[in-house]
């Protein structure tokens, strides 16, 4: 290597070094002696934030998938069958005349599997002559979107294959079916097998505290969750009705589909006995079940040619899938084998290595992005002292450490602490004086 010492300056440096070493200080309180990555992302246009990408990282929650909170002017997300039809504004589930039946579906399917809560209001009215009968259900089925039952007791819903209801039934039947009382609420299913109002099919039941049929709305929030369904009234914390059931595997079957999803809906029915059975709102979340990927570490710096690895890791249910991306472009598994799995590898790693990463995993829920990650090469130069590696030491090494070195680039960390500081413009001073390496 030449030393060209002609070019040294000597008092020249020494005065930047004061300056520099002054804005060093500077520097260190404002970014509170901040990662070495800091000032190459800069240069790059990027900055080490998650908020950077177009997708952030999900937060745990329930998703809303129906919505009906003031009615249902809108029916082109229903579905209906029987003489299940919308009667200003409200969703008649089944009308007030004799022996009938009616359902009513939403078009979309909701993922029910990993969890559920839906709160609708209600109100069975109009008698006429009659006592009243016979109830109307929430339902929740695998059949398809034209599934109906029978009529009077068997509200809407008895023979419907592959479902499970909560029954708000009206009629002591007295035939061993829907008969312990005229006012209960219950939860039926034979799984895969057609359902029925008797007691083969009932998991659990009790009475409601108030008459179902007077006429009045009342709100009633049905929640699924960590295997339990519940039944909810009127604004009430205490279930009415509380059943250990696990949707997934009813008597042995499950009526989901491959992604967890059945339909959701009411039934109702009318026999010798009648009312209007009609649902005012409706709501329905379904949890969100969806991958929460988290990499490790947020930051990583590494000597041009080395190597690095960033591992994702995901809560949910399994299996998922990886897609890797820089700066938000997916990276090709052609390019790099390892972007299809939750550890991403860099080897020989350049500046063109240099960005910001993520992780989108997937599993039968969906999407989701991880946090965002920096990572940037440092030269790690073997003979600081030549610092733009001319094969000469003289004041452009000078200068151009300097420019590094109030970047923040990691190509200053010449003392290799993994930060760019006050002893790096020391060490690097030490080698040039030194006029060598
Ligand atoms: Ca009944
Ligand atoms: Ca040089
Ligand atoms: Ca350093």
């Amino acid at each position: 290597m030449k030393v060209n010492f002609g070019n040294r300056k000597a008092g020249w440096w020494t005065g930047l070094r004061r300056s520099r070493v002054a804005a060093q200080v500077n520097w260190r309180d404002c970014a509170g002696g901040g990662p070495s990555v800091r000032g190459r992302l800069s240069a790059l246009g990027l900055a080490a934030t998650a908020g950077m990408l177009a997708v952030v990282p999900r937060a745990a929650g329930q998703i809303a998938i129906i919505d009906y909170p003031s009615g249902f002017a809108d029916q082109s997300g229903l579905a209906f069958a029987g003489s299940g039809a919308l009667s200003a504004g409200k969703l008649r589930v089944c009308p007030a005349r004799y022996g009938d039946r009616g359902a009513v579906w939403a078009r979309r399917r909701a993922r029910v599997s990993a969890g559920f809560e839906t709160q609708f209001t209600f109100r069975i009215s109009n008698p006429g002559s009659t006592p009243g009968a016979d109830g109307f259900t929430f339902a929740v089925q695998g059949t398809g979107l034209g599934a109906i039952g029978g009529t009077g007791g068997d509200m809407g819903y008895t023979g419907i294959a592959r479902s499970i209801v909560v029954e708000f039934d009206t009629w002591a039947n007295g035939d061993g079916c829907s008969s312990e009382n005229n006012n209960h609420v219950a939860v039926h299913s034979r799984g895969l097998l057609p359902n029925t109002t008797c007691a083969s099919a009932r998991l659990g039941t009790a009475n409601v505290p108030f008459n179902l049929k007077d006429g009045q709305v009342h709100r009633a929030r049905v929640s699924y969750a960590s295997g339990m369904l519940r039944v909810f009234f009127d604004g009430s914390s205490s279930p009415t009705l509380s059943v250990a059931v696990d949707l997934g595997a009813v008597n042995g079957g499950s009526f989901f589909d491959s992604s967890g999803r059945a339909w959701v809906g009411f039934t109702a029915g009318t026999g010798g006995a009648w009312n209007d059975h009609d649902v005012l709102t409706w709501s329905l979340t379904e949890s969100d079940c969806r991958p929460t990927p988290r990499i490790t570490p947020t930051s990583a710096s590494a000597c041009v040619g080395g190597e690095v690895s960033f591992g994702v890791e995901s809560e949910g249910v399994g299996p998922f899938s990886f897609q890797w991306r820089r700066n938000g472009i997916p990276i090709e598994p052609v390019d790099n084998p390892t972007a299809s799995s939750s550890t991403l590898v860099l080897v020989e790693v350049g500046e063109f290595d240099d960005g910001i990463y993520d992780c989108v995993v997937t599993n039968a829920c969906g999407a989701a992005s991880s946090n965002a990650v920096s990572f940037v090469t440092c030269a790690c130069l073997p003979c600081p002292a030549d610092f733009n590696q001319d094969g000469g030491i003289d004041g452009g090494d000078v200068e151009d450490f300097f420019a590094a070195w109030e970047a923040g680039d990691c190509d200053a960390d010449v003392d290799a602490d993994g930060g760019v500081g006050g002893p790096d413009t020391n060490a690097f001073f030490v080698a040039w004086e030194n006029g060598g390496c």
